[in-house]
């Protein structure tokens, strides 16, 4: 089904609340059930537990391969552009994909995975990485991606997490200017844990790698010979389709559950109306299949509905910052989709690195991640699109699997910064502290959901609690973001930012609590506090205030910090590095011995007076010490 004007969409969105079973289930309709289901969603938010398509029997890559071979077998489903742009692209269709997936479904199997198992998949952007998700897909096992810019302590914490039997990976990866060992980060990552039992490792950069006897096995040589025929695993509707881990405010990174119908269903859905995908388009995602946004919107969305996704190796700004306007140019793209924190970098090349290149091909353009600016969103409007494409603004999260709040390409009237309203089937609504709704126009609140929708996190893996008390417990009956939001007073949804712990550094999210946990295990801290502040291109930058030992002087300060953002890298990895450390002799504490953060946060943004009351503090002479302090930071 696909939505073709405002009248239309209000239409489905009237439908989709008055009958939800009625709306779902005639789009599920479209696919390909071993078994239908029974009921089309059971659920509760108090514990919480939410099924939908109950008792539907299916298997995800027999609806993008099977169900579509017949008419779409040799049209390309993915083009892959490498790093270096001197090297040949690759167009994959529908059918030689299709044999890849067969093929190295018959290898997962031939080493040992059956249903349920967990494997994870730390790959860069090449080809294989989504054969890696499809296979996992096919088999039934649990693929779980872990971004390959991870350091080795974040990987083994994964593994150990979700007790993986297997590692799919690369010999290395190609970035820009750069090589990077991935193998060598995986062996690392081994040596603490104890699950796994096989390592296959696809051939990119042939850098050198060691290759463990026993346990690790090239891609190309577990493929040799192997049938390319397959039958997929039966899967039921709620079976586990992947684990993807997340930031929170609290602790480690959680594994967010998705399941398989309800997911098929809804990037499918979503991915066909938000960009308005056409029969013959090309659609290009930047992002990586590490994140959410790989997975819904380069993977599984557009293969299930038919669609040639572009797969990019490289980086924006290698070999040029006109590399992504080359792109779109040599392959006619159609809809582009790629995070705020891009268009800012690149906005800052100016216009000379994009007048070269045809952008003509160009209907669509969509924005992720992190709430876009004006400036931004103009730039983008005028200089990418010419002022003809339309800009979806596209709201959601890892853990909603797929777009909730965005404009419908050329149907919903735009507003910069505002990602408008919400998709037929999703109800917002926003309260305020203390959970009373805050109804009608012109309000700001704690953005939630009070309605199940298909692609929703079912919990977090081995730990339901843990799902329960972050987002079902702080207002009742609603799945609470973590967002804050403001309806204004044409309806239209203003995202505004976390209202939690949560920072958004170049559209990945960061728990301040995990980048303190990693300073913290820096032999010379005792403590350390960390918050966002406005970062002109990365949209927010980690700001660290940490209190060091004694004996660290401040002749010692400029190699103490180097020390700490090498600490960062290796539990964490590069994308957790602080932009500003500030070594700080205390933190401002109130009695109880509750960092306030509310000052750290406005003195990270440059602020000097107006802190409100800090008569709560046990040492309020702190707040001035630090603010003179921010010039070393
Ligand atoms: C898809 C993704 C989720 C958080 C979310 C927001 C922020 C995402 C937008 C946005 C304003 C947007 N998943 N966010 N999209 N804020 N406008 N269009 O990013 O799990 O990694 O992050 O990102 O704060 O809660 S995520």
């Amino acid at each position: 089904m696909k939505i073709h004007s405002l009248g239309g969409y209000f239409h489905e969105y009237q439908k989709s609340v008055q009958n939800p079973e009625a709306f779902w289930s005639s789009i599920a309709d479209n696919f390909y059930w071993r078994k239908k289901w029974d009921k089309v969603v059971d659920w509760n938010f108090a514990e919480p537990n939410v099924n939908w398509f109950v008792n539907g029997k299916l298997n995800i890559t027999e609806n993008i391969f099977e169900r579509q071979l017949f008419t779409r077998g040799d049209q390309t489903a993915i083009i892959w552009e490498p790093n270096e742009p001197g090297e040949e692209a690759q167009h994959i269709s529908y059918r030689e994909l299709y044999e890849k997936v067969c093929q190295f479904s018959n290898v997962l199997i031939e080493k040992g995975i059956e249903k349920g198992d967990r494997v994870i998949i730390y790959m860069p952007m090449i080809p294989e990485a989504a054969v890696a998700m499809l296979a996992c897909a096919r088999v039934g096992a649990v693929h779980s991606v872990v971004f390959a810019g991870f350091s080795a302590t974040a990987l083994a914490d994964r593994i150990n997490d979700c007790e993986a039997k297997m590692v799919l990976t690369s010999d290395g990866n190609f970035r820009g200017k750069k090589k990077i060992a991935v193998k060598a980060v995986v062996d690392q990552a081994l040596e603490h844990t104890t699950t796994i039992e096989t390592v296959i490792v696809a051939q990119r950069t042939k850098q050198e790698v060691t290759m463990v006897e026993g346990r690790d096995i090239w891609w190309h040589e577990a493929t040799e010979g192997v049938s390319t025929e397959n039958k997929a695993v039966e899967v039921d509707s709620e079976d586990m389709l992947f684990i993807l881990y997340t930031s929170g405010s609290t602790g480690k990174p959680k594994g967010v559950v998705h399941t398989t119908g309800g997911y098929m269903v809804y990037t499918s859905f979503t991915f066909k109306n938000v960009f308005q995908y056409g029969e013959g388009d090309v659609y290009w995602c930047t992002a990586d299949i590490g994140w959410i946004t790989g997975h819904s919107y380069i993977v599984y969305g557009p293969l299930l509905a038919g669609a040639t996704s572009v797969m990019f190796e490289g980086v924006p700004t290698y070999p040029d910052a006109g590399r992504f306007w080359e792109i779109v140019e040599k392959h006619k793209v159609n809809q582009f989709y790629t995070a705020p924190t891009a268009i800012r970098a690149l906005q800052a090349y100016g216009l000379d690195v994009i007048e070269p290149y045809d952008l003509s091909s160009l209907k669509v353009l969509g924005s992720v991640g992190e709430p876009i600016n004006e400036e931004a969103w103009h730039w983008y409007h005028d200089h990418i699109g010419k002022g003809k494409c339309p800009i979806v603004d596209t709201w959601w999260q890892t853990e909603t699997g797929g777009i909730l709040i965005s404009p419908i390409a050329g149907v919903t009237p735009t507003k910069p910064s505002y990602a408008t309203l919400p998709l037929p089937g999703v109800q917002p609504i926003i309260v305020d502290n203390e959970g009373n709704e805050l109804k009608g126009n012109s309000v700001e609140g704690n953005l939630c959901i009070k309605f199940p929708w298909p692609s929703m996190l079912r919990t977090t893996y081995g730990d339901h609690e843990r799902c329960k008390n972050t987002y079902f417990a702080n207002f009742e009956n609603l799945y609470f973001t973590g967002d804050g939001a403001k309806r204004d007073e044409d309806g239209y949804y203003r995202i505004l930012g976390r209202v939690d712990d949560v920072i958004n550094v170049s559209g990945h999210r960061m728990g301040t609590a995990e980048v303190e946990n990693a300073i913290n295990e820096h032999p010379l801290v005792v403590e350390s506090a960390v918050v966002g502040f406005p970062h002109d291109i990365k949209g927010q930058g980690i700001y660290a205030y940490v209190i060091c030992e004694k004996d660290v002087d401040s002749s010692d300060e400029q190699n103490m910090k180097k020390s700490l953002i090498a600490t960062v890298n290796k539990l964490i990895g590069p994308i957790a590095k602080p932009d500003k450390i500030q070594i700080v002799p205390e933190l401002p504490k109130t009695r109880s011995g509750k960092i306030m953060r509310r000052i750290l946060r406005k003195i990270a943004e440059g602020t000097t007076s107006g802190f409100g009351d800090t008569s709560t503090l046990v040492n309020p002479e702190i707040v001035n010490t630090i603010i003179e302090g921010t010039k070393d930071a």
